[in-house]
């Protein structure tokens, strides 16, 4: 399999009060969330809206060791990543590898809305935190 972007999966915003930014983005976007998940892996606690055939993904820190408390923290509220929806991650992985990406995990790990996820350092991605993510069915 080679690296081949699908589509934008979801934008994941960062939040302080995911109860009242449910409500706000219910009446920005004119739906509820579909669900609210928590992520073991992350530290989160997460709200997805559909938006066509891509998601808006809220996240609020469970506690200060969550990556989102300490973006919340340096930058405020805000978009957070961007999520490719890719063919195959661990190909995709290989192809960001190879060509000297920084990944921040070596692994797929699983995060929410039933994904194998993997980030690119946004140091190297004009400073936005990419996603890499896969149905974790698929796999
Ligand atoms: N977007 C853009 N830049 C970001 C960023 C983000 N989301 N998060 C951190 N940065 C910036 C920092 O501000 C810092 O910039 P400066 O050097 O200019 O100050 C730089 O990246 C590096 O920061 P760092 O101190 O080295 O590293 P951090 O401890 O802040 O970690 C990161 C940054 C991206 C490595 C870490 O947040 C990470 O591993 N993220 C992946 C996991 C994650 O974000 N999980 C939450 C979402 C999970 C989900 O979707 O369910």
């Amino acid at each position: 399999m080679k690296h081949k972007v699908l589509s934008v999966e979801h934008v994941g915003i960062a939040v302080a009060d995911i109860q009242s930014s449910n409500k706000l983005f219910n009446e920005i976007l004119g739906i509820p969330a579909y669900k609210m998940e928590f992520v073991e892996s992350e530290n989160v606690t997460t709200s997805f809206f559909q938006v066509g055939k891509t998601k808006i993904e809220l996240l609020e820190a469970n506690e200060n060791k969550s990556a989102i408390q300490k973006y919340i923290e340096k930058k405020g509220e805000g978009i957070h990543h961007i999520a490719l929806l890719v063919e195959d991650i661990k190909a995709s992985m290989a192809y960001f590898a190879d060509k000297g990406f920084k990944l921040l995990n070596s692994e797929p790990k699983v995060g929410a809305d039933n994904k194998w996820i993997c980030f690119l350092h946004p140091k190297e991605t004009n400073g936005v935190l990419v996603e890499l993510c896969q149905e974790r069915e698929k796999r």
